[in-house]
């Protein structure tokens, strides 16, 4: 749907979606063509636009909301437009939030490779005992749009006492969290991250902020993996200052640490937060609809 929506306006070239672009391919997206739909892994930093010059692009229609991997402002300096798909995205990445948060708790993945194994004997009464979830209290380190849904979720889902940490005041009356500092969020029975990625968050989870959680804590990431310090994380996993973690993001995608992997009672998904047929087809309707705006030199509904 999203590449026949696409080729009914556009000449439409298809690049190889599993690789990140290569630099020479991020020279060639800006100055052969005259919209770009890039997706994560594509760095256009400021050294690429500062080489490019004048492109012939005139807007990069981001698939995704995330667009750290984008230099908007360098972007806007050379003319380029940037647009993203906020809203799409939401429901999912939420989902996959509280995926992680009951697969950790509960040791889901444990317990079906130990099943897959052939190593289940029976039921007994005390195996595989993981931590309760209901009414247990979340910390939100980000309350945007996904903050939000995560919240709902855990509210209204789970029955769970939400409270979140936030840069500015979020003044959302019907929202059933309370804001608190960052020490107090992390200091909840889950923290879950949901902050966009930026330099102005780049390890804004450090070990500082490992220390404030408590040991039966279990630590969710479904944003972007460097607003963590990995090795950070890795530490208050192996010291036992945490109890667990569940990971979508990693700082050096798609290199997931082997400590990581090593350890039981961490889960594991490979950046799956938007990956639902439904989903992706929104997202890459969405990018179309903003090429498509600035094809016909409309204003861009989804512009940065
Ligand atoms: C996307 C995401 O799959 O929307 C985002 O920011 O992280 C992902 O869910 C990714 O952006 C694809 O480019």
């Amino acid at each position: 749907r999203v590449l026949a929506a696409a080729g009914a306006r556009f000449d439409v070239t298809l690049r190889d979606e599993t690789k990140p672009l290569t630099q020479r391919e991020l020279r060639a997206a800006l100055t052969e063509f005259d919209a770009v739909l890039p997706t994560l892994g594509d760095r256009f930093d400021a050294a690429l636009f500062a080489e490019v010059g004048k492109p012939r692009c005139g807007i990069l229609a981001n698939f995704g909301v995330g667009y750290n991997h984008i230099d908007a402002v360098a972007a806007k300096a050379a003319g380029v437009a940037v647009t993203n798909t906020p809203g799409a995205v939401t429901d999912a990445t939420a989902d996959v939030a509280l995926t992680l948060i009951l697969m950790t708790a509960r040791r889901a993945g444990e317990a079906e490779r130990i099943l897959r194994a052939g190593k289940w004997e029976g039921w007994g009464p005390v195996q595989m005992l993981g931590t309760h979830v209901t009414g247990k209290r979340v910390g939100i380190v980000g309350m945007g749009r996904i903050g939000k849904a995560i919240a709902r979720r855990c509210h209204y889902g789970f029955g769970m006492d939400v409270v979140f940490a936030n840069r500015s005041t979020v003044d959302d009356p019907g929202l059933p969290a309370r804001q608190v500092p960052l020490a107090e969020a992390m200091a909840a029975d889950f923290v879950v991250v949901a902050v966009p990625g930026s330099p102005a968050t780049h390890h804004l989870i450090n070990a500082a902020a490992f220390a404030a959680m408590k040991s039966e804590g279990i630590f969710v990431n479904i944003s972007r993996g460097d607003v963590v310090d990995e090795a950070a994380l890795i530490a208050a996993l192996r010291a036992g200052q945490i109890k667990g973690a569940g990971l979508d993001v990693y700082e050096f995608e798609p290199k997931v640490p082997t400590e990581l992997v090593a350890m039981e009672n961490v889960t594991l998904l490979p950046h799956i937060g938007t990956a639902a047929l439904e989903v992706r087809e929104a997202m890459g309707l969405m990018a179309v609809d903003n090429l498509v705006a600035h094809l016909e030199g409309r204003p861009l509904p989804n512009a940065v």
